[in-house]
């Protein structure tokens, strides 16, 4: 042997040691590509020593030869096992990272709910489909004709200006915001022959101070039964049944002589106050009773406007704040929580009607 070769054999030794001690220490991808690089690459260590066997004689090349490529499979075999090992820590290191805990509690998403009017009207709604009433909906933009002149309410008529009304035009045609729902009267009679039962729930604005009773805009619920030989007991078992559909059975009912041009007789209709069960509280003022809305039999005047025979058909109307049966139903005291846009009271409302 050669002292070419010994040193060779050497060199090739020692890279050996070398490459497989720095990787058995390699521990990620990226120094398992370095390593490669440094020992295996195009411009590594052994592919050097390789190119070096041109410098050996004819004799020593052969078996030195044998001896570089017997290395680099060793190498090119360690590196293969490792680099799979290292791949498969890193993953479960990722995936360790990345783990869900199932067991937390989840987010929960943010719901809306419908509005408590919009609840009240669809109960509404079935409690009098059930009384074979049909819901009907009418203009928020009415003229003067729909909700004064039909209703026996003549331009000057004192009752005119018991409505503080939102007048949206008044030059060539008198046009505004309704202030009840009654112009559906008018409007479903026009329409229909007898027999006519419907309610009309829907909005009305009013010129008014707002108070906590009173809004500009809030929603009414009409009603109107036009047949042969209605009466006003018809009116006064259809409202009591209503009272105690929607506040339980034990509700009583008062019926007091009141004024509505387009009634006669008109009369108010009350409920005793169902939060202190009738003994007086702050939400029905300590009288004991709270307010729903008037009532009354379809004025002969008002029938024969829109071309019913008023000596044979008769009809009861009523007319019933929808805000008001809420807040007697879920003891809210203040009429302006409903437009009011508090999140707290709309939840609270949705978990009462819950
Ligand atoms: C009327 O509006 C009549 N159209 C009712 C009627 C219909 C009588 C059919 C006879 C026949 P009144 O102005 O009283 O009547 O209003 C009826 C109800 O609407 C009131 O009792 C109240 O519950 C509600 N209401 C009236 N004004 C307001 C307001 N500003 N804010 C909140 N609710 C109101």
């Amino acid at each position: 042997m050669t002292n070419a070769t010994t040193t060779f054999d050497t060199t090739l030794a020692d890279l050996r040691d070398r490459a497989l001690a720095a990787l058995a220490v390699a521990d990620d991808p990226e120094a398992m590509a370095a390593w490669e690089r440094a020992y295996l690459g195009a411009k590594g260590e052994l592919t050097g020593l390789l190119r070096g066997l041109g410098a050996l004689s004819a004799a020593e090349r052969p078996g030195a030869g044998r001896a570089a490529n017997a290395v680099k499979q060793e190498l090119t075999a360690a590196f293969a096992a490792r680099n799979e090992a290292v791949a498969s820590v890193s993953l479960e290191a990722q995936l360790a990272a990345d783990a869900i805990d199932v067991t937390l509690p989840g987010r929960a998403p943010i719901l809306g709910a419908e509005h408590p009017v919009t609840r009240m009207v669809a109960e509404l709604g079935e409690i009098f489909a059930l009384m074979g009433f049909q819901t009907v909906y009418g203009p928020e933009v009415e003229t003067g004709h729909y909700n004064f002149d039909l209703l026996n309410i003549p331009s000057d008529h004192p009752a005119r200006d018991v409505w503080d009304t939102m007048i949206v035009q008044s030059e060539r045609e008198e046009i505004v915001l309704r202030t009840h729902t009654s112009p559906m009267q008018a409007r479903t009679m026009e329409q229909t022959e007898p027999p006519v039962r419907v309610i009309v729930p829907g909005r009305a604005y009013r010129y008014e101070a707002q108070d906590a009773s009173h809004e500009w805009m809030f929603h009414q619920l009409e009603g109107l039964a036009v047949d042969e030989r209605i009466t006003l007991a018809d009116l006064k078992g259809v409202l009591t049944e209503l009272a105690r559909q929607l506040f339980g059975p034990q509700r009583k009912v008062r019926f007091r002589c009141d004024f509505f041009p387009f009634v006669e007789p008109g009369v108010d209709f009350a409920v005793d106050c169902a939060i202190c069960g009738g003994g007086g509280c702050r939400v029905c003022k300590q009288t004991g009773w709270l307010e729903m809305g008037g009532a009354g039999m379809v004025h002969p005047r008002v029938l024969r406007g829109v071309g019913y025979d008023p000596d044979r058909y008769t009809g009861f109307a009523f007319g019933l704040g929808i805000e008001r049966m809420i807040m007697m139903k879920y003891g809210v005291d203040d009429v302006r929580a409903f437009a009011g846009n508090d999140l707290r009271f709309l939840r609270r409302m949705a978990r009462l009607a819950a």
